[in-house]
């Protein structure tokens, strides 16, 4: 199990052109926002600040690029679905995420952040929509688990793998608990053992 000691920030992009280069590669966090993404990297990562958590969410809307190891990087994909953005805010977003899904040779896998609690919404599905159409593995965290009682845990969990069929895989994680740290790791470590496109 590796925890990538010398990973480190690369750079912000806010369009295309800020991208860093398109070789080794990456594996993507996206989700909604105030889902627990930045919480899930920084656990998933052993570091307590790797990727900001914030209390005011949909302020980011930057791709963040992280260098595990050469050749090896981890995107933090801007959150979604934030209700008081604007409309001009919202298209940029998707024009953003737009490019970075069809241009990105390096992208290996996605890790989709789920609130365990609500479950796969509209722009989860559309993100879904997005790796499918372009071959790239989906691994769906449903996290804040340590918020659900065993038995509704485990109903969120089957309802979410019924409806992601063979697509994808899930699982249940828990930044504050711990829960499923593991096997995050151990399946962010298969995706990015994967072959670039
Ligand atoms: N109870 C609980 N709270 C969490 C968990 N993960 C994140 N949070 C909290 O949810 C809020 C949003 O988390 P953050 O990681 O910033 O979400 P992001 O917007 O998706 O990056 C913060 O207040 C976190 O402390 C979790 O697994 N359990
Ligand atoms: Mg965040």
């Amino acid at each position: 199990m590796s925890v990538y000691p010398a990973a480190r920030f690369l750079t912000s992009a806010r369009g295309a052109s800020q991208f860093v280069e398109d070789s080794g590669v990456e594996v993507a966090f996206a989700g909604r926002s105030n889902a627990g993404k930045s919480s899930a990297i920084n656990m998933i990562m052993n570091r307590r600040n790797f990727a900001r958590t914030s209390k005011s969410p949909g302020r980011t809307q930057l791709i963040n690029f992280f260098g595990l190891e050469p050749g090896r990087r981890l995107v933090d994909l801007p959150g979604y679905g934030y209700a008081r953005v604007s409309r001009a805010v919202r298209d940029q977003w998707r024009r953003l995420l737009e490019d970075y899904f069809q241009r990105r040779r390096s992208l290996v896998g996605t890790v989709l952040v789920v609130d365990s609690r609500r479950r796969l919404g509209e722009l989860d599905r559309m993100m879904l929509g997005w790796c499918a159409s372009i071959g790239c593995p989906v691994h769906v965290l449903l996290t804040k688990a340590d918020k659900l009682g065993r038995r509704e845990a485990a109903e969120a969990l089957a309802a979410v793998q019924q409806e992601l069929g063979g697509g994808a895989t899930v699982q249940l994680f828990s930044a504050t608990k711990g829960t499923g740290l593991e096997e995050a790791r151990r399946r962010l470590d298969a995706l990015l053992g994967g072959e670039p496109s």
